[in-house]
Formats: C-alpha cells, structure tokens, sequence
C-alpha cells in the first residue's frame, strides 16, 4: 500500500504535535505502523491521501452514525455558517438540539451543552460534588470518561482500590479521591460503598464499555448501581458519550430501563463537530451557574455549526437507522460466530447493537481483567491485515468499532472475509 504522502506528512506532524496526533490514540502506538492521513471521506468509505480506498469501522471513534457527509448533515452546517459562526449568544438552535435530547432520554429534563465529552464528564462530576457536598467518585478499571484529573486514575495498592494517577501532572490529592471497582463486579462496588458511602458524590461508568473494547455492564449489575447509589445518597452518572444514541434511541439508559442522576453525551450529538452535554433533574442542574454555585462555562458551548450538525444528525436517528443498524451488526457477529466455531482461533466478540470488538482471546469478554489476556500483537497483525485489504479498524484492541447507517451488507461480508483469510493465513 503506497504510503508516501503520508509519511512523509507525519514526519512534519512529527516536528509540530507531540506524537505527530492531536489525539494519542490516533498515532498508531498500539499496532505500529505510520499512521494514515485523511484527505476525505463519504458515506461508509474513507480515502487517504495516497489515495487509498478503506471501509471505515472506526467512524470517528462513534460520532458518524449515519456515515461521512450525510447531506442532511453538510447542508445543515453550510446552511449555518452562511450566517456566521460564533456569536457568543444564546441562539435558537441551543434550544433545538437540547430539546431532541431531552425528548428522547426519560432521565432528562434539563441539559448544559459544552464541547467535549472530556468537558462533559469533568462537568458532571463536579456537578455532582456540589450537589451532594461530598468529594469522592467511584469509577471503573477499563471505563474512560475523558482526560479530567479524576478519571486518570488506576488502582493503587491500598486495600480499598485508592486511586493513584495513571497520568503525570495528575495531583495525588487528586487522585485520592477517586476509588476503583471492577466492571461487572457488584461486590466490589458494595465493598467500597460500605466503607467510604457517605463520602462518595458519585459513581460514574460507561453502561457498555468502549474504551476496553466493547463490554456490556450486566442489567443486574446496573441495577445493583442504582440501589447502591440510592441507599448511600450518591449520584449515579452514566457516561453516554459513546453510547448516547448508539446502542438505542435513547442510549444505553434505554436499552437497559435504568434511570441515572445524571447522563453525559457527546459524539453523535454534534454529528462530527465539537459537541458534549451533560444533563439531569431539574433540581440537579438548577445548581449550575449562573442559577446554581457550581460554575462551568465555554466560549464556544451551543456553537451554531455544531448545534445545526447535531439536529440534522438527531433527526435521522429514526427506527428505520436502528433496525437497519441492527440487522448489520447481527450479519457481522453471525459471521464472527461461525468463524469461531471452526475453530479458526482463539477468537472472541461482544456487540450491542453498532458497536461491538473483536477480541483475540478464547475467553469470553466480560471485564477488565479478561480483556487484559488479549493478544494485543495477534491484533495488530490482524490490523494492518485488513488496512492491506482496505478495511480501517480502530488501531487498538482496547476499543470499540462502529457501524453507520451507509455501511452495508457487502461492507460487512468483506470484513468477514478478511477475518477469515487472516485466520487461514496464521496456520
Ligand atoms: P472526548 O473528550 O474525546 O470528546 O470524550 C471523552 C470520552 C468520554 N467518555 C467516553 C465513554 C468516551 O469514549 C470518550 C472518548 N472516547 C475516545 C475513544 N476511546 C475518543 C478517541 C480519542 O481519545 O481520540
């Protein structure tokens, strides 16, 4: 595959961006190789700028549900930025899009829109420690809710999982204040909250992981969240940035019946442009500034492009995307399944609805410490396997790949056929 022009721009990128990324996980650590440079992309297919031709199964790490420049989409941004770009004013289409998300999540009533599922989560924690008066938040080993201080947190040695930063620049004190359980682990969770509940503001998790590649929370593990949370008086908080109206119309909370304190998005709702909100009951979010002490603002929050793009994105999320979105992924893990039972190799997958992973293990996925026995460098093989046959996976095997509504039944067959022929060729 020629891959001059991108090497070459990453040599440069090299010299300007730490890692040559604006984002870490972009410069390919995890499976080696230059990493490509996009020159466009459209529908189901992205196009590099050695012109290379791949299927995309990345879609921007979860925003393009509907595939790249949707014309609904383009329209409704060259529509908007006839009329400029940032005001720095309320402007109607904050209403709109706040108005689509709370009309579709149930646990909503009121939202803030900031400009990153980052500024999202950072948000609602510090929401929650202002409603509640308390400073200690329980998350999740192998759960990512952005790059806040509080959430780059691994587990310390310390008999109650005290967190230590998994980041330099992250304050001990900082860190201290956030303890670790273990995803679908409910005893490890209980344990924490009988010693330290009445000093937790909230726990905070992903209701299915993407960030340790696809896993599913059990329902009986979220509602033992919801009990917990209840009894001790703190904030359950469902990350939703990569889930919010992707695995159901209304998010994972739909799909579960589980109804959080407070709910973060991002991703889809900007359609591709800068976007995150977090929201809640009323009687939550009136303690936001300026109504309430808790202070959180943002030059370009409700931005008019990413508003517009967000609307056109939300108005297409339809029964007909869902059942379609659905029908694909269930062809790919038919297709995974019958892989696997010939026995081809240690292979594993877990999928909820667009969003799923395929895990190079022979055990079944379900937390943090079954994704750690992967064979991160069988992954990578199989990585730039497919990038050869013009298919782009997510470049780690800690994460989840998605599915559009361009994406199609061929799109799906081609992926199969390159899992099959990349199993062949190890034997
Ligand atoms: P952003 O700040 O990247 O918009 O959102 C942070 C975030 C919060 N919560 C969840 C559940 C997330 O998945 C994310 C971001 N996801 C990663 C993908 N693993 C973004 C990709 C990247 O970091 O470049």
């Amino acid at each position: 595959m020629k891959q001059e022009r991108s090497q070459a721009l990453f040599e440069e990128a090299l010299r300007l961006l730490p890692g040559g990324v604006n984002s870490p996980v972009r410069a390919f650590g995890a499976v080696g190789g230059t990493p490509l440079f996009i020159d466009h992309a459209d529908g189901a297919t992205m196009v590099d700028v050695d012109g290379n031709t791949f299927i995309d199964f990345l879609g921007s790490w979860g925003p393009m549900i509907l595939g790249h420049a949707h014309p609904d989409v383009t329209a409704a941004i060259t529509g908007a930025v006839a009329g400029g770009t940032s005001f720095g004013a309320p402007g109607e289409l904050e209403n709109r899009l706040a108005q689509l998300i709370i009309d579709r999540v149930p646990a909503l009533e009121m939202v803030r829109m900031v400009n990153s599922g980052t500024e999202a989560t950072m948000s609602a924690i510090r929401l929650a420690r202002g409603y509640t008066g308390r400073d200690k938040v329980i998350k999740f080993e192998g759960c990512y809710h952005g790059h806040g201080d509080s959430f780059l947190i691994k587990a310390g040695s310390g008999a109650l999982t005290t967190g230590v930063p998994s980041s330099a620049g992250v304050p001990a004190a900082v860190a201290g204040e956030t303890l670790l359980a273990r995803f679908n682990d409910l005893d490890s969770v209980q344990a924490l909250f009988q010693a330290q509940g009445s000093e937790v503001a909230a726990l905070i998790i992903e209701p299915v992981a993407g960030n340790m590649g696809c896993i599913p929370a059990g329902a009986a593990f979220l509602a033992g969240l919801r009990e917990l949370c209840t009894q001790h008086g703190a904030l359950l908080v469902f990350d939703e940035v990569m889930t919010g109206f992707r695995v159901h119309p209304q998010g994972a909370q739909g799909l579960y019946g589980s109804t959080p304190d407070l709910s973060t998005f991002g991703k889809i709702i900007g359609g591709g442009l800068p976007v995150g909100a977090y929201g809640g009951r009323r009687e939550i979010m009136q303690q936001v500034a300026p109504v309430g002490p808790v202070y959180q603002a943002g030059t370009l929050s409700g931005n008019p492009l990413a508003m517009a793009a967000g609307c056109a994105t939300l108005a297409l999320c339809d029964g007909n995307l869902y059942a379609k979105l659905e029908a694909l992924g269930r062809r790919l893990e038919d297709g995974v399944r019958k892989i696997i039972r010939r026995g081809a190799g240690e292979l594993s997958m877990n999928r909820v609805g667009s969003m799923f992973t395929i895990f190079f293990t022979g055990r079944d996925v379900a937390g943090y410490a079954d994704v750690l026995g992967c064979d991160t460098d069988r992954f990578g093989r199989f990585f730039h396997h497919a990038l050869e046959k013009g298919i782009y996976l997510p470049p780690s095997q800690f994460e989840a790949a998605f599915l559009s509504g361009a994406h199609t039944e061929d799109h799906i067959d081609q992926l199969l056929a390159v899992l099959a022929d990349f199993l062949k060729g190890e034997h």
